[in-house]
């Protein structure tokens, strides 16, 4: 009838969970989501590289629940354009999430069903609130892997389905050795 408490200890450096869930996105599995698509296909080809991992500890997708998960996003470019996470709303759209961000740098892209975006620098230590419709992508704009935590309701679900299509209003890029966050030309 009560579930079991837990702690675990989550390595700071490395981001793993031991004994959770583990995800691995290869860069082949982000077709169309890169702006620079002949790059996209050489570096799948030359390496397949992994974009980034998930160590999730999640429960039933029932009310009131919570599911926590580190991400480890590695550092890499397609083009001019920063590794990033796929990106999503949430299949339940009212539901929010909080992030912690524990090693490297980087920032989240955020945007609205209208497509109004906003970017949000992120370093050890930041804390960043992502309110309910408001769908989330991680991106690392460093040169070491870009490691959170992120704790969401255990019923939230992920969409994929507009950003795999459409992508965000906005890209995050490198130019002339500066971060720069640009108007998305696809959009
Ligand atoms: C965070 C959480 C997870 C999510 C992961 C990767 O850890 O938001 O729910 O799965 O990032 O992001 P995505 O699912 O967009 O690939
Ligand atoms: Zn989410």
């Amino acid at each position: 009838m009560y579930k079991e408490p837990l702690g675990v200890k989550v390595d700071f450096n490395t981001g793993v969970i031991p004994g959770a869930k583990k995800i691995v996105r290869r860069l082949s599995d982000m077709k169309g989501y890169f702006l620079d698509e002949k790059s996209w296909e050489e570096l799948v080809k030359k390496e397949d590289p992994i974009v980034y991992e998930v160590y999730a500890i999640e429960q039933e997708e029932k009310e009131g629940d919570l599911n926590f998960a580190t991400t480890i996003l590695y550092p890499g470019k397609v083009g001019k354009e920063f590794f990033f996470t796929k990106g999503h709303y949430h299949s339940k759209k009212d539901r929010a999430e909080v992030y912690v961000a524990l090693k490297g740098k980087g920032g989240m892209l955020l945007q609205t069903p209208e497509g109004e975006a906003r970017w949000i620098p992120m370093e050890p230590g930041t804390v960043v609130y992502v309110p309910p419709y408001w769908a989330h992508r991680t991106v690392n704009t460093g040169d070491e892997p870009f490691i959170f935590l992120a704790i969401y309701p255990a019923d939230a679900g992920h969409d994929y389905g507009t950003i795999a299509e459409r992508g965000f209003s906005k890209i995050v890029i490198e130019e002339n050795g500066e971060v720069k966050v640009v108007d998305n030309p696809r959009w």
